[in-house]
């Protein structure tokens, strides 16, 4: 019982409001070769985001699936985007300029605040774990 209690309130307690004061932060992206290096960019919400996109090979873009922002250069170029990370949650970043054979495949992430279902989830199979052993441990009580 305890340990239902413990995890109900882990599945409803809301997700803390981010105590950080957004900033404005520069984060520069290199695309070449089908993969964007860093990968997973991450910002805290509210932060004014500038994205530099510089393209080594080929023409390249990125994407922001849910933000519905796009920045696209040409190979040896940076090309800037700014944007404020006012949603929060995780979104894909795809190429959306066809740039070879492994296009499909260029894709990264955009981490707005904390990934708190991921987190949710990962308590809850714990939480699972320990009630699994818990029953087992004392037999014979439903
Ligand atoms: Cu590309």
């Amino acid at each position: 019982m305890f340990l239902a209690c413990i995890g109900l309130a882990v599945a409803l307690v809301p997700a803390p409001a981010s105590s950080k004061t957004p900033v404005e932060r520069t984060i520069r992206v290199a695309a070449s070769n089908y993969e964007y290096t860093p990968g997973v960019l991450k910002v805290n919400p509210g932060d004014r985001v500038t994205l530099e996109l510089a393209s080594t090979d080929v023409v390249h873009s990125i994407y922001i699936d849910g933000y519905g922002l796009e920045v696209r250069a040409d190979p040896g170029q940076t090309q800037r985007i700014s944007f404020v990370a006012d949603r929060e949650g995780s979104f894909r970043l795809r190429c959306s300029v066809t740039c070879g054979p492994l296009h499909p495949f260029m894709i990264g992430k955009l981490q707005v605040g904390q990934n708190w279902l991921l987190w949710r989830a990962a308590s809850l199979a714990l939480l699972g774990a320990f009630a699994t052993l818990w029953l087992k441990r004392t037999p014979g009580k439903p």
